[in-house]
């Protein structure tokens, strides 16, 4: 199973489009989306080419190929602009014995974790950090933010048969 990995998009037209230039040319089974996808939130400065609707039109192109949580920033109307279902708190993807547990980061992540079995990855975005660890019990990996990296490098993450790497876009 291929997946790509896109969290914190925030709202981004400029940097969602490059985000759907990787989904074009990786061909995913499905694109993993770990929340707040359209509202650039009160804490945040405004993204590039911030255009909430185009956002919503370009993810909605994608919508059966889409798996996708809840960040903190989504609320009701949010869902009312996507086709896809974006309000879970989790998703589980298991793809045969790698289990991936997806969720935004602000409820589950590495400091407050939920029951996990050995070996399983937990994907989280939120922090707007890439990581890629693996523990002794489960994988930490967080693919960075789309739309509002920490560190100015706009990134994906990619899933490809149990290995997980990064994506750097622009
Ligand atoms: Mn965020």
């Amino acid at each position: 199973m291929k997946l790509v990995i896109a969290s914190d998009i925030h709202g981004s037209a400029k940097w969602c489009r490059e985000v759907m230039r990787v989904v074009e040319q990786e061909m995913p089974d499905k694109v993993v989306l770990l929340g707040d996808l359209l509202y650039h939130g009160p804490r945040n400065p405004l993204p590039d080419e911030y255009a909430p609707k185009e956002v919503a039109a370009m993810l909605n192109g994608i919508a059966e190929k889409v798996v996708s949580v809840r960040g903190n920033c989504e609320a009701e109307v949010d869902q009312m602009m996507l086709d896809f279902p974006c309000m879970a708190d989790y998703a589980w993807i298991l793809d045969g014995e790698h289990q991936l547990y997806c969720t935004h980061g602000h409820l589950w992540n590495p400091e407050h974790l939920p029951p996990l079995a050995k070996g399983t990855a937990f994907v989280y975005g939120h922090f707007h950090v890439r990581r890629n660890e693996a523990g002794e019990w489960i994988r930490l990996f967080n693919p960075g933010s789309a739309g509002l990296p920490k560190d100015g490098i706009h990134s994906v993450g990619l899933f490809r048969d149990g290995e997980f790497s990064f994506v750097e876009l622009g």
